[in-house]
């Protein structure tokens, strides 16, 4: 997208955007500039810290960081940033996400974390959230976020069951 992006999405590896994905849909869906990139906390810590560093000074306003087993990437972008981080929990080991979920969720006082829920149902929240974060400062977005609520509530009204 043209405009300076306001959301950073940040994955530990390519193999997350599966998950990823779904907050992408979300954003564009809301007309929310972003922009992704895969940065891990233990493989380019240099360079996340950099990326990190740099976007908040070119106007990020939220950070969503996905990543799977001990997923430290949302705690680390966390310890550089005072915008709010909010972390997705990939399933990338036998553990199935709860390794990356409490890696996540259980960061130590001081330096939070908003965590989402494990997959693309956290991922789609975390830019759900997002949205809502910048609403508050976005009479338009607030508008469109708004209508985005109406029409998933108009699509349970709609359901019908099989005689
Ligand atoms: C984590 O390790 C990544 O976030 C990913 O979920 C997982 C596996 O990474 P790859 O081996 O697919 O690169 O750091």
């Amino acid at each position: 997208m043209s405009e300076h992006p306001l959301v950073g999405i940040v994955m530990g590896s390519k193999s997350d955007y599966e998950v990823l994905s779904a907050a992408v849909e979300i954003l564009r869906t809301l007309e929310i500039p972003y922009e992704a990139r895969v940065l891990s906390a233990h493989r380019t810590p240099d360079q996340l810290v950099a990326y990190v560093e740099a976007a908040q000074s070119n106007g990020m306003r939220v950070f969503i960081a996905g990543a799977g087993g001990a997923a430290h990437l949302a705690g680390v972008i966390a310890s550089k940033t005072l915008l709010p981080v909010l972390g997705v929990p990939v399933v990338a080991t036998p553990l199935n996400g709860m390794d990356s979920l409490l890696s996540i969720v259980q960061m130590p006082r001081g330096i939070p974390v908003g965590t989402l829920a494990i997959g693309k149902p956290g991922a789609a929240n975390a830019a759900l959230l997002a949205a809502a974060i910048l609403a508050g400062t976005d009479a338009a977005l607030y508008k469109r976020l708004a209508a985005w609520r109406a029409a998933r509530a108009a699509e349970v009204l709609a359901q019908e069951l099989p005689e």
